[in-house]
């Protein structure tokens, strides 16, 4: 079994409600287990201003699953959830990021591990360390670190 992180976000169509969704559709995936999940937190948006405020949260899975058929399993979970390819960085009913998987470092054209957008993210990194603890992010550093470095601090835990 590998471990995988996962984040979610949405930030339509009742966010909370897409967010608790995609925790029992991860936890519903063949050969996987949710070993964790953290609490729920809000972000403002990253990118363009004109859109609502995020809900997110991380995951941690346990899976037989190897990386790019997981990655597969989170889009269709996505397409599910309503989500259509918009403009980049526009709003969104689900998105659910591939962070880290087990140590793995790579980079190829559909995947990047560990997920490039880790270190400039509040929203990714303070649920990740709820549940992960100072994890250390191959080739990156460990959260903490990265989580002082942020450029901005708006992700705020609510429940
Ligand atoms: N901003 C926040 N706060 N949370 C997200 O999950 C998020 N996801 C995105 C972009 C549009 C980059 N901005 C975000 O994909």
């Amino acid at each position: 079994m590998s471990r995988a992180w996962i984040g979610l976000g949405s930030n339509l169509d009742a966010p909370r409600r897409q967010i608790e969704g995609a925790f029992a559709e991860l936890e519903a995936l063949p050969g996987t287990r949710l070993e964790g999940r953290s609490s729920l937190y809000s972000s403002s948006p990253m990118g363009p201003a004109d859109q609502p405020d995020y809900v997110n949260a991380v995951a941690l899975l346990e899976t037989d699953l190897a990386p790019l058929v997981l990655l597969d399993a989170l889009q269709a979970i996505e397409a599910q959830h309503g989500r259509v390819r918009e403009r980049r960085w526009g709003p969104r009913t689900l998105d659910l990021d591939l962070l880290l998987y087990d140590e793995r470092v790579m980079a190829t054209p559909r995947l990047t591990l560990p997920h490039p957008g880790i270190g400039e993210r509040d929203f990714v990194l303070l649920p990740l360390m709820e549940i992960a603890g100072d994890i250390e992010i191959p080739g990156r550093g460990r959260a903490s670190r990265l989580l002082a470095q942020c450029p901005a601090r708006t992700v705020r835990r609510i429940e």
